[in-house]
């Protein structure tokens, strides 16, 4: 299949597109680096050294004998968008490309609007090059298990059986998001969906969880093709940054008591859900919801599990929550869609923590420890 993958350069997209090329599908990346950007503004770089993108290619080409092609430039961008649209003539469009830090879209007001106007106007242009080049494309979006938030009742995969005042329907789940990052991609699952319903477009909205790890099989291959890892308190995601601050020798910054549950999933799962949704396509009209993670955990169960792996003393921190979330709740998720489509999962009891402490390791000199505590709260960004 000809696959075009939006956010190529990002930590998910580059190990997807490498993924996808070395299963043997026909790859491109599309990115307009705004990620690099990010790290400039916030004073931070990637734990892991990374390659430019043409550097990258070069070298998979080098490594493989593949090619991928690359497109750089903006979503918002239409008509660069419908071009490279036009120009690839894909099958499926794999969609990472937004901005995915929930504490960089609650910095202040104009990180809030740029999180939305960026997210969700990028969306809707793709929406609309699909609807007038070609309506079978394929659209693969990367869609967020914080669009579910933490309701009392089990959470099902994007849909609803509801029976009311003795009526039936089936619903989208209701969402109740946690920050104005995680709001984007309700608005983009709604719209996403009346494009479906309206247009007859096909679409697999991937629920995700938080991914950790930084190796995948490809990506292992070659020192240039490795993938971002990021530690910072506005980019880096629980897991990682554990791993990262026991490394270090730095407290676990656990928010609150811990006791918050979150989805998780292993980054080598993440390219293959992908690989699943793309060569397992929903049907004309379909809105398709997976949620796209392998296991449940608490924030203070990922901080005993890493202080447990690590072959040293670890110290964990409780710290006040910077975040307005709930302190303690039910969370019970369905995630059955895509092992029916054959994800064998790598669970955290067989994982790569070991591998991450190494690569950690041999980059630690990298890290700016002024970075590493957060300093976005959600309530301070009414502030400025
Ligand atoms: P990332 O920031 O590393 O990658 C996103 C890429 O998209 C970046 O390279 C960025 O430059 C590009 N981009 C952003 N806006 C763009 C635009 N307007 N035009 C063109 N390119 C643009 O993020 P990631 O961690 O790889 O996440 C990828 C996707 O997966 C995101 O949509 C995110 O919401 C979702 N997701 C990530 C996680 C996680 O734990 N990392 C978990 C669940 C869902
Ligand atoms: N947390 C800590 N300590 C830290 C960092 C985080 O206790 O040092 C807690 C947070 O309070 C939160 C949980 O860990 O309760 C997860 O935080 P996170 O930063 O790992 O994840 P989140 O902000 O939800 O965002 C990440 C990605 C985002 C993706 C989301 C999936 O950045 O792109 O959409 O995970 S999910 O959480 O399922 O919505």
């Amino acid at each position: 299949m000809r696959v075009l993958v939006l956010g190529g350069d990002g930590y998910l997209g580059w190990p997807t597109a490498l993924h996808l090329s070395d299963k043997g599908h026909e790859v491109a990346v599309l990115d307009n680096f705004a990620r690099r950007g990010y790290d400039a503004e916030l004073g931070v770089e990637s734990l892991v050294p990374i390659e430019s993108l043409a550097d990258r290619i070069a070298a998979w080409h080098e490594v493989s004998g593949r090619v991928i092609s690359s497109y750089e430039g903006d979503l918002l961008d239409a008509e660069f968008l419908f071009e490279a649209v036009r120009d690839f003539a894909p099958d499926t469009i794999v969609h990472y490309a937004e901005q995915r830090s929930a504490p960089y879209s609650m910095i202040d007001r104009e990180h809030a609007v740029y999180t939305q106007h960026n997210n969700v106007i990028g969306n809707l242009n793709l929406l609309y090059a699909i609807a007038e080049i070609d309506p079978s494309i394929h659209l693969v979006k990367l869609g967020t298990m914080g669009e579910y938030g933490t309701p009392n009742v089990d959470i099902e995969e994007g849909w609803l059986d509801l029976e009311h005042n003795g009526r039936r329907d089936r619903v989208l789940f209701p969402k109740r998001p946690g920050s104005f990052y995680h709001l984007t991609k309700v608005h983009d699952s709604h719209n996403i969906e009346f494009t479906c319903r309206a247009w007859g477009l096909r679409a697999t909205d991937l629920n995700q969880g938080v991914v950790y790890g930084q190796r995948t099989p490809q990506t292992a291959l070659d020192p240039r093709l490795s993938t971002r890892f990021d530690y910072d308190a506005v980019f880096g995601t629980v897991l990682n940054r554990f791993v990262i601050q026991a490394v270090l020798g730095q407290p676990l910054t656990v928010y609150g008591k811990g006791a918050q549950t979150r989805g998780l999933i292993d980054i080598r799962d993440t390219v293959e859900c992908i690989r699943l949704a793309v060569e397992n396509p929903a049907e004309a009209g379909e809105f398709r919801v997976f949620n796209q993670m392998t296991e449940s955990m608490s924030v203070a169960a990922i901080a005993d599990l890493v202080a447990d792996r690590f072959p040293g003393p670890v110290q964990i921190e409780q710290l006040e929550n910077p975040r307005s979330e709930a302190p303690e709740h039910y969370y019970n998720v369905k995630h059955t869609g895509l092992v029916g489509l054959g994800l064998e999962p790598h669970l955290l009891s067989d994982t790569l923590i070991e591998s991450m402490f190494d690569i950690v390791g041999a980059n630690k000199h990298r890290v700016n420890p002024d970075k590493l505590r957060p300093t976005v709260r959600w309530r301070g960004a009414l502030k400025s």
